[in-house]
């Protein structure tokens, strides 16, 4: 099964201070807001293992990842999504770039490697601190394709066929933005968006877009998946979207 990511919250609610919004509409969206009246940190336990016990059923062989030992939820917009390996797996650079590239996975294995250690955030609250991803420093990407001086912006694009995002240029240039190969010291995984994902290290993890297939250059941003549906453009962590609901234990 597929866990959808909520859709944003409704502003009136949002106004009100101290309210779990995040939990609550996630709970909604599954079905279970009647659960909503046991604390906490039980509701948190009982929908876990909801999600789990469903998730053995999952004919797509995206199982026992729900969440998986280290915090992470599953997400995907698309009931399915096919796999890519070593042999099947293509990065398409494009757009506004005077060398539009493709690039095979074991090219991307070659190229220098950075690795980043920083906290995971999904906009619904959920936190998974000290994450190591690993990968092409995607400024690295853009330089070798020569970007041109029209471009302003960078979008990607998704072998699931509907997720999109985009930055702006200068923040697809920082440092800590990464065409990411690994996370927690070994390959990407299909359930967590491999071979090959973004990771955007400074922003809410919906700018990471998984099972990355395309980078096109453009002259501005358009807004991604989640974005056409409410979210903010700039997701920057903590700046944006009213709902950084932290974990209270
Ligand atoms: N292609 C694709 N990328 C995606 C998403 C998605 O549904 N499809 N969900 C985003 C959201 S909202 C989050 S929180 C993270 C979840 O990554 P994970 O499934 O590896 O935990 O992926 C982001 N990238
Ligand atoms: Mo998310």
């Amino acid at each position: 099964m597929n866990s959808e990511h909520p859709p944003p919250p409704d502003p009136d609610e949002q106004s009100e201070p101290g309210r779990p919004i995040g939990r609550r509409v996630l709970l909604g969206t599954l079905g279970l807001g009647a659960l909503g009246v046991v604390g906490a940190p039980t509701l948190q336990r009982g929908l876990e293992s909801f999600l789990a016990g469903a998730s053995d059923k999952d004919p797509t062989g995206l199982t026992g990842l729900l969440p998986n030992g280290g915090g992470f939820r599953y997400y995907s917009v698309t009931s399915s999504v096919p796999r890519r390996n070593a042999d099947t797996y293509r990065l398409t650079v494009d757009g506004l770039v005077d060398r539009p590239t493709t690039y095979t996975l074991d090219e991307l294995r070659a190229l220098p490697q950075t690795r980043t250690v920083r906290d995971v955030q999904c906009v619904t609250g959920w936190r998974v601190p000290h994450t190591p991803f690993e990968g092409v420093r995607l400024s690295r990407i853009l330089d070798a394709a020569g970007v041109r001086p029209t471009a302003g912006a960078v979008r990607f694009t998704c072998f699931d066929g509907a997720y999109s995002e985009s930055l702006t240029l200068a923040q697809a240039r920082r440092a800590d933005v990464l065409v990411a190969l690994r996370m927690r010291d070994e390959d990407l995984g299909h359930a967590h968006g491999g071979p090959v994902r973004l990771y955007v290290a400074p922003m809410y993890f919906y700018k990471s877009a998984k099972w990355l297939s395309g980078i096109t250059v453009t002259e501005d941003v358009e807004p991604g998946y989640w974005e056409e549906r409410g979210y903010d453009v700039d997701a920057w962590v903590g700046r944006s979207n009213g709902r950084d609901d932290e974990p209270t234990s």
